[in-house]
């Protein structure tokens, strides 16, 4: 006869709980961020004699520190909860946002368990399955915290929003077996440890950008990044929709942007754009994984598609041809013509009217075609354009050397080797501090840190390498708010980091240069930066290793990494 599992969980909940209580008493403090330290084998005095070989007691309880973002808080019990066929998925208030949330547990642990786990509205307080509740969560973990206690019986998660349920869902999703991801029917047993976990974010962009301009991605290539990200409580989708190479949202009122400017990408290949329905497909996926996407229309340099495809934004009315390189040609939108502002009125006009999120990221980088003084005034028309349009600007480092309207934010990305000389670095690092100090918040993607096209070391085949290399560990190893002396943590909103697709060619190549280096930009947005620690990190994030595999992530297993043995 098989030995079940659950013949003698009863017995681990027993010790557990014996356990659970000498640690909170010997320590005192829920709040502990540290997990407990288990015996070798708790049960040892506990169970029965008996002569049936019980393998599954030998095993510790999972543990619940092993979650990526770290949470702000962990404190474990000892004990397992172990999900079942008949475990219940209780929502309060069972609004459709809730039950959707709901759901998308169940959706995610069904192909694995082949579990069709039921979702339901709350009738008072649940005794023992899963409860989902926007009711008395405390206050202090904001709009996207939540609280999760775990105990043999129940999964309680509460928070104040239906953002804070969907990230408690993700750690639940990352406090089950790593096969939990997997597409086919695994053997389980899906269990957790318990314990309380209280978390809530460090900062409100954690972003990915991804470049589509270069080249062209699906909507499908996308929804799927999105899942990824979501899995890690990334909350902004930037999405590079413009650029030398190809133009991709299809603007009604200037339809060759998308007839003529789209039909390449980089290498001379066939290109692609999506088609307003198919942007809004892809902003109501995200929605629904609490992704804000934030398009951006880069401007007045990086535009040539645009200038290909209507010969009147060039200052001589000429069109070039579409490019398909990888340096930046020095041609510029017409700052000077009327006509470049009823194209700007058009674009962000339409772009706003599909995007629910409240920005639009307008470029501002590398505008070499353009001289200073007609930047700076260019710059502040647009950002007046997209005042007008309802949305807030977002526009790399660049835009500081205008005047910040109040709400615009400036994404820092250069350093003091890249593409300017030091002293055009050194003025725009001078304005961005000085637009900081005057209020304009500023998101930090610094090149050398958080570029994912770059190569991860020098036989990297992919990717690009003028920011240096960038391992796991420079992916993580970095503070925002240190980062640039006078932009201290109050002024920044965020990190994010930037996939350009220069050097990717399809979904495989994006994974492969987003994984794992994503999950540690997620980590610096989310946790405090006084609980992250490399050393530990990688431990943590060798774990995520056969969640990555069973997803069918196509991850960089890089050798600083101890990746566990298959
Ligand atoms: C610089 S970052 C650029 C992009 C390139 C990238 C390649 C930025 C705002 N401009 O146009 O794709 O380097 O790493």
């Amino acid at each position: 006869m098989a030995y079940s599992w659950s013949d003698h969980s009863h017995l681990w909940q027993l010790s557990s709980l014996i356990l659970g209580a000498i640690v909170l008493g010997a320590c005192g403090s829920p709040a502990a961020s540290t997990p407990v330290p288990l015996p070798a084998n708790p049960t040892a005095t506990t169970a029965p004699a008996t002569t049936t070989p019980e393998p599954t007691l030998q095993t510790p309880p999972p543990a619940i520190d092993n979650v990526i973002p770290k949470p702000a808080s962990v404190v474990a019990t000892g004990g397992t909860f172990r999900l079942t066929a008949s475990t219940g998925i209780y929502v309060e208030p069972a609004t459709d946002e809730v039950m959707a949330i709901g759901q998308y547990l169940a959706d995610h642990i069904n192909p694995a368990s082949g579990y069709a786990l039921k979702v339901q509205a709350a009738n008072g307080a649940p005794a023992k399955g899963i409860s989902l509740s926007l009711s008395a969560a405390d206050p202090a973990l904001g709009p996207e915290g939540y609280q999760l206690t775990i105990t043999p019986e129940l999964v309680r998660l509460t928070a104040n929003q239906p953002a804070g349920l969907f990230y408690g869902v993700q750690t639940i999703r990352q406090l089950l077996p790593p096969a939990i991801d997997s597409s086919s029917v695994q053997p389980g047993p899906w269990v957790m440890g318990t314990g309380t976990i209280s978390d809530s974010p460090r900062f409100a962009w954690r972003g990915a950008m991804l470049d589509v301009a270069r080249h062209f991605f699906s909507v499908a290539d996308v929804t799927r990044y999105i899942d990824l990200l979501a899995y890690y409580k990334i909350n902004r989708l930037h999405l590079h929709l413009s650029d030398d190479q190809g133009w991709r949202i299809q603007i009604k009122a200037w339809p060759n942007l998308t007839v003529y400017g789209s039909s390449l990408e980089v290498g001379g290949t066939p290109g692609g754009f999506y088609s307003q329905e198919d942007y809004s497909a892809i902003v109501n996926y995200a929605r629904s994984r609490y992704i804000t996407v934030v398009p951006e229309i880069d401007m007045p340099g990086h535009l040539n598609a645009a200038l290909a495809s209507y010969p009147e934004l060039n200052c001589a009315g000429v069109a070039p041809a579409l490019y398909t390189g990888i340096s930046s040609p020095n041609e510029s939108l017409c700052v000077g013509k009327d006509v470049t502002y009823t194209f700007l009125e058009n674009v962000i006009g339409e772009l706003a009217a599909l995007t629910p999120g409240p920005y639009i990221h307008i470029g501002g980088d590398e505008a070499q075609g353009t001289s200073t003084p007609d930047y700076i005034n260019f710059m502040e028309r647009v950002q007046s354009i997209v005042q007008a349009s309802g949305k807030q600007a977002v526009g790399w480092e660049e835009i500081s050397q205008s005047q910040l309207l109040p709400g615009t934010i400036a994404q820092h990305w250069n350093l003091p080797t890249g593409p300017y000389t030091s002293a055009e670095h050194q003025t725009v690092q001078q304005d961005l501090l000085q637009a900081a100090q005057k209020g304009s918040k500023v998101i930090m993607s610094p090149a050398d840190k958080a570029y994912l096209d770059q190569k991860y070391q020098d036989a990297t085949t992919l990717g690009l390498s003028w920011a240096g290399d960038i391992n796991v560990e420079t992916a993580y190893n970095w503070d925002p708010a240190s980062l640039i002396p006078g932009i201290p943590e109050n002024d920044i909103l965020g990190v994010e980091a930037p996939l350009w697709s220069e050097t990717l060619n399809n979904l495989n190549d994006l994974e492969y240069m987003a994984f794992p280096r994503i999950l540690g930009i997620a980590e610096i947005g989310w946790t405090p930066q006084a609980g992250r620690d490399w050393n530990e990190y990688k431990t943590r994030l060798a774990a995520q290793g056969p969640r990555l595999e069973a997803l069918g992530v196509n991850f960089y297993a890089s050798p600083e990494i101890n990746w566990p043995q298959k």
